[in-house]
């Protein structure tokens, strides 16, 4: 969910999203800490200048002090990197089934989302919604004319790929931005787990209609995602 005046994440419909902001929360309280242990360091030599004294005038260098600044921020960084790897591997492929598996191909300018279904395929366009369509709950530049629609809490697969120019597919929600390449494939892996219109942009400069490729993705029950893929299938 999105709301006005809005400054942080969306409110996160995969836990993909609900560990980047757990650990967002957790780079920026290593900050903190970084800048409070700096900036006191820097008051303190400010406050040795000013009652008189400070530093000796033949302080020129510490070896203790040099290894100590290498050190103390390469430790910092090696354990912020462990969880962050992880994160980017979760966010890619799992080791486990996939339930549905989403191809998604950037074009100038539109989305088509193929549907792979054991030996049947179900593959459609995604256009932008013309304004004198707009109707209901619509929202002006940001929905489509067919929204691609995904079963909840079910492990998706999604890989992306594109036919022309780079294109990059974007869920803030979803947590999930991958970039779509022509010639490579790339991949993710959610698990969605609120049922919603969630909207996402192109956000890879791909041309004069780059602003006029939104993205709209339905997360539905499952019932409602079998029927809606019987009756695509039957049409
Ligand atoms: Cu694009």
């Amino acid at each position: 969910m999105v709301w006005d005046k809005q400054m942080t994440f969306h409110d996160p419909v995969t836990d993909n999203l609900a560990y980047m902001i757990l650990y967002h929360g957790c780079v920026m309280a290593v900050c903190a800490g970084v800048l409070t242990v700096v900036f006191s360091g820097f008051a303190y030599i400010m406050y040795l200048g000013l009652v008189g004294g400070g530093f000796s005038s033949s302080y020129t260098s510490s070896d203790l002090a040099e290894t100590l600044w290498t050190l103390i921020p390469m430790i910092i960084l090696l354990v912020l990197c462990f969880p962050s790897l992880t994160l980017l591997y979760y966010g890619a492929l799992r080791c486990s089934e996939y339930e549905v598996n989403l191809k998604v191909t950037a074009h100038q300018w539109y989305w088509q989302y193929e549907y792979q279904l054991g030996a049947a395929e179900l593959s459609f366009e995604s256009y932008l919604l013309p304004v004198e369509d707009i109707k209901g709950g619509a929202l002006l530049y940001m929905d489509v004319d067919k929204r691609c629609v995904l079963p909840l809490g079910k492990l998706i697969r999604v890989l992306f790929t594109s036919e022309d120019v780079v294109h990059s597919w974007f869920i803030p929600s979803f947590g999930v931005k991958n970039d779509c390449i022509p010639g490579r494939v790339g991949s993710a892996s959610v698990v969605a787990k609120e049922v919603g219109v969630f909207y996402g942009f192109c956000t890879e400069l791909c041309g004069v209609l780059h602003s006029e490729m939104p993205i709209a993705v339905e997360v539905v029950p499952n019932f409602s995602y079998e029927e809606w893929l019987t009756t695509n299938l039957d049409s």
